[in-house]
């Protein structure tokens, strides 16, 4: 692909200025900024100059690209796809074999230090790299050759941002994230597994509209979408501070929308703002269909989120009345494996809040608040 028009072809493509406007709204209410931005954000949006993106696709589901795809409210997909010059994206392009990859050699020559390097997927490193390969290059070398050379990285989905599900012990192919491979570069992480494609296109609108990606967290995630803790917005929490919870699925407890806590929610320690933004423009999320939240927006979760079905140790719940008790402890294997993964990431922010978290103390804290 070489041109905005020739995005358009996969997509059904263009869109009014009505839409751009409601998509542009919604942006803004997901960065959290006030309706007055809306009118600078459209004329940003509807500027005929389309920046350029080069999405790299490494070790992955594609769920990253489908929930994209999939998405509603306006057709963000249409949206982005409008909103961007997308000159390289292997499951979307048309182009194959040596035309693709000369798509993406003239794609990074024309643009070097403008264009929007997205990656979605973990990066091998065990072995030279050879557990992922496209066009007989490792993902290891294509990462190493095209973020460097772009304006800013996204890192999209929990693989890319962090090594994901690949990454997860005994990591066999020694999957990383990209900013454990490409030092020195703007890199903003979108994770999830896979991520909001709403928390993607505000992303995109606000570099579009202030040239700069919005503020972010120590693990380079935005504020605006992993400031705050899914616990603190979740629907259930009445009755987590009231001490009513699920036992097992299919209870009483369950058929009437109690906590999902004793059953493995990990919303007191996630931070992702999946309980106010929802997906798929129905309002669907986790823990509004009945499953607790698996931590799918953080560092390692796939060993430090484990096991789905029972929750952390330490973490203080109220039993109703004000009172709190330490939560039951969990078998002395889990507790040990999970302390001790969640330590291994104490030496960063997000993994400092689960560690304390672990240990009863900031959870206590919000919990009183
Ligand atoms: Fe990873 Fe994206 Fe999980 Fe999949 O492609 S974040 S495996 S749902 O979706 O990279
Ligand atoms: Fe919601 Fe989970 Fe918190 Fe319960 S523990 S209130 S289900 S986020
Ligand atoms: Fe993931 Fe939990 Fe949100 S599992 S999608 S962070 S509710």
């Amino acid at each position: 692909m070489s041109n905005n028009d020739h995005t358009k072809d996969f997509v059904g493509g263009g869109v009014s200025r009505r839409t751009f406007l409601k998509g542009c709204a919604l942006a803004a209410a997901t960065l959290g900024l006030s309706p007055d931005v809306v009118p600078k954000m459209v004329e940003a949006a509807m500027s005929p100059k389309r920046p350029p993106v080069v999405w790299l696709h490494f070790q992955e589901c594609t769920g990253c690209s489908e929930s994209l795809l999939r998405s509603a409210r306006p057709d963000i997909a249409t949206l982005i796809l409008d909103l961007i010059s997308l000159d390289y994206h292997e499951t979307l392009m048309a182009a194959a074999g040596k035309q693709a990859e000369e798509n993406l050699r003239n794609a990074i020559k024309k643009n070097t230090g403008k264009f929007i390097c997205v990656v979605e997927g973990g990066i091998p490193t065990k072995d030279g790299g050879i557990y992922c390969k496209i066009g007989g290059r490792t993902a290891l070398d294509i990462v190493t050759e095209v973020a460097p050379r772009a304006k800013m990285v996204i890192a999209i989905g929990t693989c890319a941002a962090f090594g994901g599900v690949q990454a997860a012990k005994p990591n066999p192919t020694g999957a990383v994230g990209v900013q454990d491979i490409v030092k020195g570069q703007t890199i903003i992480n979108i994770p999830g597994c896979p991520p909001n494609p709403e928390n993607f296109l505000a992303t995109v609108v606000q570099i579009l509209t202030y040239g700069r990606p919005p503020e972010l967290d120590e693990l380079g995630r935005p504020k605006f979408a992993y400031g705050r803790k899914i616990h603190d917005h979740c629907e259930r929490r009445p009755h987590f501070d009231e001490g009513r919870f699920v036992e097992c699925f299919g209870d009483p407890g369950h058929k009437k929308g109690y906590c999902l806590y004793k059953v493995g929610c990990k919303g007191p320690v996630t931070y992702s703002n999946c309980s106010v933004e929802r997906f798929c423009n129905v309002g669907a999320w986790p823990v509004g269909a009945g499953h607790g939240c698996i931590g799918c927006t953080e560092p390692g979760f796939w060993d430090t989120m484990m096991p789905i079905y029972k929750h952390l140790p330490g973490i203080y719940i109220p039993l109703g009345g004000g009172i709190r008790e330490q939560a039951e402890k969990i078998g002395e294997v889990a507790v040990g494996g999970a302390a001790a993964v969640i330590a291994a990431h104490a030496a960063v922010g997000v993994g400092k809040k689960i560690f304390s978290s672990v240990k009863g103390s900031s959870q206590k804290k919000d919990d009183e608040k």
